[in-house]
């Protein structure tokens, strides 16, 4: 068994053509940068590196905690922290190359950020697994809703360039765990074969898969296991006969609880253990703008992005999906409650 090519001999040829036209690369991720955007970034930009480009990685905002072993993300620069900004916009304004990872929209960046890349002279180009790229403002767009994850096309897209032999263990290691967080450990959206495929080339490069899921799954704050135990003792509520399931909570709650960014990731995949809970919603205080900040899990054919799209002013995966409402947490919840009433007979 191989890998099935990703890109035709034309996409092949334009990549390298737009490669060596590029001295200055910019990689980006998306806001509330996770796993994936991350994972992504540094193993597209290592593989950069090896080609004798100067490569700057830049995201909206701060990683979660929990990602901040990642070998080399200490030279990311985040948009949103000051002592970054002018860095980072320097480095956007002089790049001639900017890549997109893992987000579909240059609309997923930040608004300022936003407005920084568009104004930027550079090309650029996409490596992106969500639904519904806007192809108009790339010069090349790598985009597979299939794929398990960015990461996974990122590690295609080197190996057809040939890079593989060149990958490091961090590098392997960046690319793992991007394909890890994306799937819930491999537990969805990753039936593909060829996903094993990878993770055995990657265990090749020698990284240790226990050790990057116990840096991930297994390093949290007391604070946060018992946050958790709170919003499903005394939060968590079923409707539609136990099909859907809401949680809610504020800034406050945050607070008593000593929240740390990254300390909910997850937590609105639980209500799914339930059996016969086939859509979970979780609406939270945004804690640095008046928002609402809205995750969403579903199994099977429930479309959670449908439901985000209609509802929630977002979309996403037909599994996973997210988005923002601006307006009180409790009209947040009455709006939630709609959403699960509209969508019951598809529960
Ligand atoms: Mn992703």
């Amino acid at each position: 068994m191989t890998l099935t090519p990703l890109l035709s001999p034309l996409e092949l040829m334009q990549l390298m053509q737009l490669l060596k036209e590029s001295k200055r690369v910019v990689v980006l991720g998306h806001a509330s940068p996770d796993g994936d955007a991350l994972g992504s970034a540094l193993g597209w930009s290592e593989y950069l590196r090896h080609l004798g480009k100067q490569v700057t990685i830049v995201m909206p905002n701060a990683v979660p905690d929990f990602l901040k072993w990642m070998p080399n993300s200490q030279y990311v620069l985040y948009f949103a922290e000051e002592k970054d900004t002018a860095a980072a916009r320097k480095a956007i304004q002089e790049a001639d190359l900017i890549c997109c990872l893992d987000f579909n929209l240059i609309s997923r960046l930040r608004d300022e950020l936003a407005a920084v890349v568009e104004k930027s002279k550079a090309q650029r180009m996409m490596i992106d697994h969500h639904l519904g790229p806007d192809t108009t403002k790339m010069k090349m767009v790598i985009s597979h809703p299939e794929a398990s994850s960015a990461s996974e096309l990122v590690f295609r897209v080197i190996n057809e360039l040939g890079g593989y032999d060149n990958m490091s263990r961090s590098g392997a290691c960046a690319i793992y765990c991007g394909m890890m967080t994306d799937t819930g450990a491999f537990t969805f959206n990753s039936n593909n074969p060829e996903v094993f495929l990878i993770i055995a080339m990657l265990l090749a490069k020698g990284i240790d898969k226990d050790k990057i899921y116990r840096n991930v799954y297994n390093c949290f704050s007391q604070n946060r296991l018992r946050f958790w135990g709170y919003m499903l003792h005394e939060k968590l509520q079923f409707f539609a006969g136990g099909k859907a399931a809401l949680m809610a909570y504020t800034r406050e709650e945050m607070k008593e609880y000593k929240y740390i960014r990254g300390d909910a990731e997850g937590l609105v995949n639980q209500p799914l253990q339930v059996k016969g809970c086939r859509l979970s919603i979780c609406l939270r205080e945004d804690t640095e703008v008046d928002a609402i900040r809205v995750s969403l899990r579903s199994v099977d054919e429930v479309p959670s992005n449908q439901i985000a799209a209609e509802f929630f002013n977002g979309g996403g995966h037909l599994n996973a999906s997210g988005g923002e409402l601006r307006c009180s947490l409790e009209e947040a919840i009455a709006i939630a409650q709609q959403a699960i009433e509209k969508y019951r007979d598809m529960l």
